[in-house]
Order: C-alpha cells, then sequence, then structure tokens
C-alpha cells in the first residue's frame, strides 16, 4: 500500500488506477483500506489538497471539451505558493485530474452522448488524470462512488475537475462536493428557462458562456442570462462572474483559466468533514433507505455524531455501518 501511494503521488497514472479501484469498492473490507491509504496521503509531505470544481451544464453545451482545453493551460500555470503550501510548489505546475460523470447511459440510444473521448490528454503527461464513471440514473445521476473517487484525488491533484451531466438533481447534489461550480451554457439553448425552473441559477459561482463564436447569438444569451439573474438572484447579478468562451475559436479560454486557477486560493465552501458527513447520509440512503437513515439517526444521533464516535473517520464509521446493518438489518430493533 505504501509504495502503490508512494508511486500515485508522483502521477503514476496504473498506481492511481489501482488506489481509485478501492474507492470504488463496495465491500465492507474496503473501507478500512480507504482510511489506510487516506491517512498514508495525509501524513506524506508531497500529498496536495485539491480544490473540487463542478463543472455542470446540459449535455452539447460543451463541458467536456472545455474542460480538456482547462486541464492543459492548468498544468501550465503554477501556484503563486507562499499562502498555500498544499499547492504545487513555487516553480512547479498544477496538477489536474478529470472525473467525468459518463453520460453514455443518460438518453436512450445515448449515441449523442459517448463523448468521454473529446478530451484529448496526452498519455505521458504526468500532471493530468482522467476518469469516467457510469451515472447511476436510479439514483440522482451522480455516481455512488463520485464522492469516494474525489477524496482520494483531493491527496493527488490540484485541482478536481468534475463534469457532471443533465439538469436534475445531481446538478444541485454536486455543490456539497465542489468548492466552486461552473455552469457551462450554450447560446439559445433555452437553458435560462430550464434551469430557473429546477433552482439551478442560485448555484453556480461562475456563468459560462459558451460556443461565443457565435456572437450575435451569444450576445442575445448574455442579456437573457443577466435578465434571468436579476430575476433570480436579484442586487447580485452585476457581481455574478459570466465568461464568454469558445472552445474552437479559443476566445475567452485564457479568462476562464485564470478564474479557475485563482480558485486554488479560495476558502473551500465546505470543509472535508462536512463533505464526509452530507455524504455518509447519503451513502446510508441509498444503501439502506430511509428507513436505515432512520435507525442511524434514533440509535447513534445521526451521521454527524456515528462519524464522531468512530474516531473522525468516514472509512472506520462505514465499516462498522456496514457490520451493523449486516448483522441486524437496518431496521431499528
Ligand atoms: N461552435 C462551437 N462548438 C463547440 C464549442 N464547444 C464545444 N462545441 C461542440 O459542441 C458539441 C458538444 O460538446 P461536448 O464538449 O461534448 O459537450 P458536453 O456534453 O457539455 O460535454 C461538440 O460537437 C463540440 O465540438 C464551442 O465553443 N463552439
Ligand atoms: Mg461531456
Amino acid at each position: 500500500m505504501q509504495e502503490l501511494v508512494e508511486k500515485a503521488l508522483t502521477g503514476d497514472k496504473w498506481s492511481i488506477g489501482r488506489l481509485i479501484s478501492v474507492f470504488e469498492d463496495r465491500r465492507p473490507a474496503a473501507a478500512d483500506q480507504r482510511g489506510e491509504i487516506l491517512r498514508l496521503l495525509a501524513e506524506h509531505p508531497d500529498s496536495r489538497r485539491g480544490r473540487f470544481i463542478g463543472m455542470t451544464g446540459t449535455p452539447g453545451a460543451g463541458k467536456s471539451t472545455l474542460i480538456g482545453e482547462l486541464a492543459n493551460r492548468l498544468i501550465q500555470k503554477g501556484s503563486a505558493g507562499a499562502e498555500d503550501s498544499k499547492a504545487a510548489g513555487p516553480g512547479e505546475n498544477f496538477s489536474v485530474a478529470v472525473l467525468a460523470i459518463d453520460p453514455s447511459s443518460e438518453v436512450s440510444g445515448g449515441s449523442i452522448l459517448g463523448d468521454r473521448t473529446r478530451v484529448n490528454f496526452a498519455l505521458d503527461e504526468k500532471r493530468l488524470f482522467f476518469r469516467s464513471q457510469a451515472s447511476d440514473r436510479e439514483l440522482g445521476g451522480v455516481s455512488r462512488s463520485t464522492f469516494q473517487v474525489a477524496r482520494l484525488l483531493f491527496f493527488l491533484f490540484d485541482f478536481v475537475l468534475i463534469e457532471t451531466v443533465g439538469i436534475g438533481q445531481n446538478e444541485i447534489e454536486i455543490q456539497y462536493v465542489a468548492d466552486r461550480i461552473y455552469l457551462v451554457l450554450q447560446p439559445l439553448g433555452g437553458d435560462g428557462i430550464q434551469f430557473m425552473k429546477a433552482g439551478i441559477m442560485e448555484i453556480p459561482d461562475v456563468f459560462v458562456l459558451n460556443k461565443a463564436d457565435a456572437a450575435d447569438a451569444a450576445k442575445q444569451s448574455y442579456y437573457a442570462l443577466k435578465a434571468a439573474l436579476s430575476f433570480v438572484r436579484p442586487g447580485e447579478e452585476d457581481l455574478v462572474s459570466i465568461i464568454k468562451t469558445s472552445a474552437i475559436s479559443g476566445l475567452g479560454l485564457d479568462d476562464l483559466s485564470e478564474n479557475m486557477a485563482a480558485s486554488r486560493t479560495i476558502q473551500p465552501r465546505r470543509s472535508m468533514s462536512e463533505k464526509e458527513i452530507f455524504y455518509f447520509e447519503k451513502w446510508v440512503r441509498d444503501e439502506y433507505g430511509r428507513v436505515g437513515l432512520r435507525r442511524l439517526v434514533k440509535e447513534h444521533g445521526g451521521a454527524r455524531a456515528y462519524i464522531e464516535r468512530h474516531n473522525g473517520s468516514f472509512d472506520r464509521a462505514q465499516a462498522a455501518l456496514l457490520s451493523e446493518y449486516q448483522n441486524s438489518g437496518p431496521v431499528a430493533r
């Protein structure tokens, strides 16, 4: 394990893949292994404390294409260093992991969305890592193991870009893991109205108007977006960042990657332990339903108390609950 961790920290893709498989493993024994891996990483002088960046928006808006461009730009940049000792050291460049929630099962037929190849990464580039996960439709779009894998990548990369698809529950949920959220819109996509309905306009830190190579359409959409914002986030419409981009012509990509690089030094929205409490609860709900969650609250005072009782370790708490519920079933006695 020690050796895998050492190698993963150098960017070795095979080792990272091996570690990821432990974080995607749903068997009880894997929880202990995860705890051990994270402990080794947390103590290691070379480990990072990455920022989670959510890239969200309707299928076809250009998220994957933009992510490819952004990732390749971010690894050319270095951190300022001093104020953030756990980022790339001075003179060192950023490292970037992309976690794409694969949409291929999203739409029946699916073919228009089978787009994992759209991100062109040099395979031997150690500062870039790409992983796609199948989305779990019935569980609200985000894969069960997205958060698990994200908490591993947190220690290995300066940025973890998470691409989520569609609009609905999964888009709302991204706010619990992402430190900064970019909503990618395409001109005249009618997205504004859709997003207003779904309550998504409240969430993004930055709006990205992509495909601005269609200049007139982009201009119209810009004003439509401003109008929508003045309605949904009154008083904020001049404060929220709107960046026009074209992944094709390159317009705005430097601005967008600067904006993203700057997020390396912002305070995360939620601490890792807050995120863990949210996802622990979600995990109990997914795995054991409301009955299981009710028992957690009734017998143990809820997710926060349960994790605290297990030395503040998400993984120990998970292993403990798995064996507890396995022995008696999730129904409270
Ligand atoms: N004209 C134009 N097309 C774009 C732009 N960005 C992406 N596309 C195209 O839009 C389609 C969908 O892009 P994709 O990145 O897969 O969107 P995603 O579903 O949001 O990940 C592809 O055919 C891209 O080539 C852009 O800025 N301008
Ligand atoms: Mg995509």
